[in-house]
């Protein structure tokens, strides 16, 4: 089972910020843009809607003026007449017919001289919109009509023209009258429904039986809004199409993340040895990055860089399972017992399940056939928590080892191997290597010797590099040395080369 697999994570994560960065802006301007639209087209349309009133009002009252002088002749014979009703059709060109009437009933047309038929209107009806008649199927018209008594003048108004007279900034305009609608196409419907989202304002008339619709709807507001400023949007969203990427691409450790997918981590090996006998008994992991340009990149150039991220958490148990892999692939050149020192960054003390991922890395190895040192900076050592104590519980349980590095460097020593039980200290490499002309080092080394003894823990020399070093360390009981005097890091096979040599020597 693999250990942690947050590649993925880590990439998903990395492009929902930097398209967050991208889309954010972009939908907090549609929006900002969308309201400045509502309100700009909404005081837009209530202006026109009022016009438009204005204007079908004014050709009310002309229409009105005209049915008045007509009423005078209504009781003359429709002969006699007849050609001033068509004379009449002819000069106003948005009047389709001229009818007179004898209680609602139409006798006298324009159109077709002496005739009998209804007005299909209500006794004292002003007006009314009509989708179609006999004549002209296809088209709306208005009836107005003017009674004075018994006697009326019915005007037939082309409802084209009335939808010319309505056309405004809103292509959703109507004239109402009644129940009937008629909209800037000219077409006349009965009765309307509108849904709730939609913005209805309305006008009435104070003069004649009708009113001004105006319905808005998203989509209006969308239509305009884009009308308006979509390349202005278009070239924002390219502006932050393109911050986004190069958001993505200069994250701080975007290079770390992408090295990690393309596998360019690479762990070494620093063999640790036994002070009295030539035996190996374990290695330091050290993580090098193998750079396809810049060649081989040393860990104090990137891990705190990833430490400074959370990434250090699943970078390290990424580290682990190649480990793992590849420990199990050499598993013939390593000697039953032999120790793998891990280098945890403090951050992951605090992750609870860090117990779970070591007992994941030792399940493929037989029975404590490898021993698991996980190393713990002294220098950045944070404060015990509750987590801390229950992980380093939980490590004692499944026999993992707790190794305080650099020791002496820091000053959170005492109290920690105090609080915890810490199974070895690394003493830092900068008391080893000036051991010979430094007596300060000395003393130094002899105390935490001393300390270590009376703790019962184990101890490492870091960075032996003489032979006099060497001899010191080793005839002061430290038990363990590394350095380059014995190897330097390598990679596995390298390592398994030297084990394997070290062994058919010892035969
Ligand atoms: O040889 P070297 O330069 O490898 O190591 C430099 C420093 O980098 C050391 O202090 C070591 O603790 C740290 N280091 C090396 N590998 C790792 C690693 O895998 N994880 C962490 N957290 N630190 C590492
Ligand atoms: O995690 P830590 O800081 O203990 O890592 C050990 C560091 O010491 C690594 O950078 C490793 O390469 C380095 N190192 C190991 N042995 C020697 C040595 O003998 N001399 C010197 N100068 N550095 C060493
Ligand atoms: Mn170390």
């Amino acid at each position: 089972m693999k250990l942690y697999l947050t590649l993925w994570n880590i990439r998903i994560f990395h492009l929902f910020i930097s398209i967050l960065i991208a889309i954010l802006p972009i939908f907090l301007l549609v929006i900002f843009l969308y309201f400045q639209t509502v309100t700009k087209l909404q005081d837009k349309v209530i202006a026109s809607t009022r016009q438009s009133l204005q204007i079908i009002e004014n050709m009310f009252a002309k229409i009105d003026q005209d049915a008045t002088s007509f009423l005078t002749i209504t009781n003359k014979p429709c002969k006699t007449i007849e050609h001033r009703l068509t004379n009449y059709t002819v000069k106003v060109p948005f009047v389709r017919t001229i009818n007179l009437t004898k209680s609602n009933i139409i006798y006298c047309s324009s159109f077709f001289g002496a005739y009998h038929r209804s007005t299909f209107l209500e006794k004292n009806q002003l007006m009314q919109l009509f989708s179609n008649n006999d004549i002209t199927p296809d088209r709306s018209f208005l009836y107005y009509h003017k009674t004075k008594g018994q006697w009326g003048v019915l005007i037939a108004i082309d409802g084209t023209y009335l939808a010319y007279l309505l056309r405004n900034d809103n292509p959703n305009s109507y004239l109402v009258i009644g129940n009937n609608w008629l909209d800037i196409k000219g077409v006349v419907r009965s009765p309307m429904h509108f849904k709730s989202a939609q913005d209805r304002f309305e006008i009435t008339s104070k003069n004649y039986p009708f009113k001004v619709v105006s319905i808005l709807s998203i989509a209006t507001y969308f239509e305009y809004m884009f009308e308006r400023y979509l390349l202005f949007l278009l070239i924002f969203s390219l502006i932050m199409v393109a911050t986004g990427i190069q958001f993505y691409m200069r994250l701080p450790i975007y290079d770390i993340v992408r090295a990690m997918r393309h596998k360019q981590f690479v762990p070494y090996y620093q063999l640790i040895k036994t002070s009295n006998s030539p035996d190996w008994c374990g290695a330091e992991v050290l993580v090098r990055w193998l750079h396809p340009t810049k060649g081989l990149i040393m860990p104090n150039e990137f891990i705190p860089r990833l430490e400074k991220s959370k990434y250090i958490i699943p970078f390290t148990l990424n580290l682990m399972e190649q480990v793992k892999t590849e420990i199990m692939r050499h598993i013939e050149y390593i000697p039953k017992g032999f120790n793998i020192g891990i280098n945890i960054s403090p951050k992951h003390l605090q992750s609870v399940k860090l117990a779970a991922d070591c007992k994941k890395f030792l399940e493929p190895f037989p029975n404590q056939y490898i021993c698991l040192t996980l190393e713990i900076t002294e220098r950045e050592i944070a404060e015990p928590t509750a987590i801390t104590n229950h992980l380093f519980k939980q490590l004692q349980d499944i026999k993992v080892l707790v190794s305080i590095d650099d020791f002496g460097t820091g000053h959170a020593s005492l109290s920690y191997l105090q609080n915890f039980k810490v199974d070895s200290i690394k003493i830092d490499r900068s008391f080893v290597c000036t051991l010979a002309d430094n007596s300060c080092s000395q003393y130094i080394i002899n105390s935490i010797i001393e300390l270590a003894n009376n703790l019962e823990v184990d101890i490492v020399a870091e960075g032996v590099e003489t032979d006099h070093q060497q001899q010191y360390l080793t005839e002061r009981g430290v038990k363990y040395l590394q350095g380059f005097l014995f190897s330097k890091p390598a990679p596995i096979t390298e390592v398994c080369q030297i084990l394997a040599e070290t062994n058919s020597t010892k035969q």
